[in-house]
């Protein structure tokens, strides 16, 4: 197969990685480069949210001038001020803000507001179907389909968090979760006997033993992997009843997802006195996308390693890493809260804001440390986030994404104090002290 080249989007003739310069192509400072190049990130990350608002049927018309603008600002030749573009990723971070309380609004208004659920790992036996991704429309109408046809219906991944919205949880054959985050898709598939669902990115080039047996829906489309346009899923039903029955093989954990705004603001005046009395001493969000490489394995040894009067909050893939953990509880308040999918973390901002409001301070004077994952468009969009509101000391890791360059970790140090992850035990001591 002829190798597949990236052509550099600023200017379409070079390709990305063997040697550009941009500046001698284009003109352009690398700064200014990376700089369209983050942007582009965001806009494809706040995209992915807008799509599945507007599956459910909410917009924005002030989202969309935006995502206009932003998109045309990263031609080659339209802007060359870095300050400019520092501007446009931090007004781009707002209305990624917007978008996340958008999408919040369209599954609440939907599916009711997530309540915790506990949830069992593993199969029931009968046909099934595992829908992976962040496609709450698809699993909903996919639900709605399957009603009384005996197929079991799993979750995978970014998928999670479903089994809290009342509106989805009440189907009975919603029947429990497998894997992990989703770049274990390649194993998991080709074990799974079923019919899978792939419903947003994040999808896996298939391999053999499974690629007939999937299907995609929405923007998502796979070599050789059967599409559906809408939400007509007979194929996809047909597909699980003609395939072998899954065994009976409860898995030997039961995760607990759906912790939202309500719920943990119904909570704040015994976590106020909990606070007070010294029963908790900080607060941690762990979360964000996760990644296959080796360095990830540091968010799981930093929750394994917090002392036992610490709370974790968490949201997205990355939760995988640890959410097997049995943290336990303080007076009642579980140590270990899963607020849901990546564009939840606008459920984070949320709490940190009421928290703020509950002991008088600002955000940044909380005893709360946000420990980010990065790996793709939609964590960089919500990075962008974070910074917009201002948020300053935040870890970073596995490593730095690849449009920072020193000068724009300068700026993210000098005006937001990111630091890199280090060392779990060396960095719980520098939050702690
Ligand atoms: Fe990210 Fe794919 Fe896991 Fe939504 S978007 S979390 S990686």
């Amino acid at each position: 197969m002829e190798e597949l080249k990236m052509f550099c989007y600023q200017c379409s003739q070079t390709a990305r990685g063997t040697g550009c310069t941009i500046k001698g192509v284009c003109g352009k400072e690398p700064t200014v480069a990376r700089l369209q190049d983050n942007l582009i990130y965001i806009i494809k990350g706040m995209s992915a949210y807008l799509y599945h608002a507007r599956e459910l049927g909410f917009t924005d018309a002030e989202i969309d001038v935006f995502l206009e603008r932003a998109l045309y600002a990263t031609f080659t030749n339209v802007n060359f001020n870095v300050e400019d573009l520092v501007n446009l990723a931090i007004e781009a971070g707002k209305m990624n803000l917007k978008t996340m309380i958008l999408l919040k609004e369209a599954h609440i208004k939907t599916y009711g507001e997530p309540e915790p659920t506990k949830v069992q790992i593993g199969t029931v036996k009968g046909p099934g179907i595992l829908v992976t991704g962040h496609g709450l429309k698809a699993l909903g109408e996919l639900l709605k389909q399957t009603e009384g046809t005996g197929i079991n219906v799993y979750t995978h991944s970014e998928m999670l968090p479903a089994h809290g919205y009342p509106e989805l949880k009440k189907y009975k054959h919603l029947a429990g979760n497998l894997g992990k985050a989703w770049f274990d898709q390649k194993k998991l598939f080709t074990e799974f006997p079923g019919a899978i669902l792939v419903t947003s990115n994040c999808a896996l080039i298939p391999k053999e033993e499974y690629k007939d047996r999937m299907f995609t829906t929405g923007p998502v489309s796979l070599p050789e992997v059967k599409h559906i346009d809408g939400y007509d899923f007979t194929s996809v039903i047909e597909k699980a009843k003609s395939l072998p029955e899954l065994e009976e093989k409860p898995g030997d954990i039961v995760l607990t997802t759906g912790f939202s705004k309500s719920v943990i603001l119904s909570l704040a005046g015994k976590i106020k006195e909990l606070v007070e009395s010294g029963k908790i001493r900080h607060f941690f969000l762990v979360g964000g996308c996760d990644a296959p490489i080796k360095k990830d394995e540091y968010y799981r040894e930093f929750v394994k390693l917090l002392p036992k009067d610490t709370i974790v909050l968490t949201l997205a893939c990355g939760k995988f890493r640890f959410n097997d953990l049995d943290l336990g509880d303080i007076e009642g308040i579980p140590r270990l809260i899963d607020l849901g999918q990546c564009n939840d973390s606008i459920v984070a901002v949320d709490i940190a804001v009421a928290l703020a409001d509950l002991f008088g301070v600002g955000v940044n004077e909380l005893p709360l440390s946000i420990i980010l994952m990065w790996m793709e468009q939609k964590a960089v969009a919500i990075l962008w986030s974070l910074l917009s509101l201002n948020i300053k000391g935040m870890y970073l890791g596995p490593i730095l994404p690849a449009w920072v360059n020193d000068d724009i970790l300068n700026v993210l140090q000098e005006n937001y104090d990111i630091k890199l992850i280090g060392e779990p035990e060396e960095d719980i001591k520098n939050i702690l002290g």
